[in-house]
């Protein structure tokens, strides 16, 4: 692995260029490199990978795992510590939910790394029926269950269908986690009150259980704007919307497959799930 660690206040745009300049020398993909955050970082839409400190540990507790007992050395095996950081669960469902044409399919494909999922620009909805399909993504069993847009008003008559197919391909003894999908460049009437409807939908505690994700990230790179400075400069109802799911949120590039995108979803995944088991 190679880490680089970053202090508090640093810049994302030295970061950055320092990581061109390793990949430069090292001639490795900039991918490869990663930025381990000071502790009151949150994963954002940075250009480069980068891991707070809670998933460094979860992902060298994953890799220690991974180690043959015999390759280990003594100070290393102790059984305390042998999962530090990681929810015990290695089996997770990521329900994609959102408004038409948010790119919730596009999001499904990115996860899964292959195209499951029909996804196209179009006037209309282009999914009209829930699916599922499964990866496993750094040893964890994903189950990803695409949906078709269950919140748009004029739809009434058949969303309580479609939450019901939903549930029934969520599976059960595994945690459940939300993606809410929302367009970087476009966030309508209609999604003003989609934490209402999610949750008249999904029950009171569901957003507990969400992440925003963010399509068409390339449009904030293209502004030069960081996430951060797109929440701060958003409309309050989509401020209103990130406070209420705790700021966790992801930016996703779905015209380019970035592993680092999905690496870093799993990382917000993992870090809500393991605060929920810390509860
Ligand atoms: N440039 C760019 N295009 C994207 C991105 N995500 C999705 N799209 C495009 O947006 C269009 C709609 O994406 P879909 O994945 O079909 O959207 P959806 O939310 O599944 O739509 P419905 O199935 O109708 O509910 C497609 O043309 C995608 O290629 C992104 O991150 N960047
Ligand atoms: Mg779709």
């Amino acid at each position: 692995m190679c880490l680089l660690v970053v202090e508090d206040g640093f810049s994302p745009k030295e970061v950055w260029e320092q990581v061109e300049k390793l990949h430069k020398i090292t001639e490795k993909p900039t991918e490869d490199f990663i930025v381990v955050l000071p502790l009151r970082y949150k994963p954002e839409s940075y250009l480069f990978n980068c891991y707070t400190m809670e998933s460094l540990f979860s992902e060298l507790a994953k890799k220690r795992d991974a180690t043959p007992t015999n390759q280990r050395s003594a100070d290393e095996t102790h059984p305390e510590t042998s999962r530090t950081g990681n929810h015990s669960e290695t089996k997770v469902n990521l329900v994609l939910l959102g408004m038409s044409g948010t790119g919730k399919s596009a999001s499904g494909n990115t996860i899964l790394g292959k195209t499951k999922f029909l996804s196209k620009a179009s006037s209309k909805s282009v999914t009209t029926e829930c699916q599922a399909a499964e990866t496993v993504i750094d040893g964890t069993h994903v189950r990803v269950i695409d949906t078709p847009d269950m919140f748009d008003d004029k739809i009434k008559s058949s969303d309580k269908r479609h939450v019901t197919k939903c549930k029934q391909l969520i599976c059960q003894s595994d945690p459940c986690v939300y993606l809410l999908v929302i367009h970087v460049s476009r966030f309508t009437d209609g999604e003003r009150d989609i934490l209402r409807k999610f949750e008249a939908a999904f029950g009171p505690k569901a957003k507990e259980q969400t992440i925003l994700l963010f399509t068409r990230g390339e449009e904030l790179q293209r502004a030069q704007m960081s996430f951060e400075d797109y929440i701060n400069s958003c409309q309050s109802e989509l401020k209103n919307i990130v406070q209420q799911c705790d700021r966790r949120c992801v930016v996703f590039e779905n015209k380019t497959l970035r592993q680092h995108q999905v690496t870093q979803l799993m990382q917000t995944v993992n870090m809500m799930l393991n605060k929920k088991q810390k509860q």
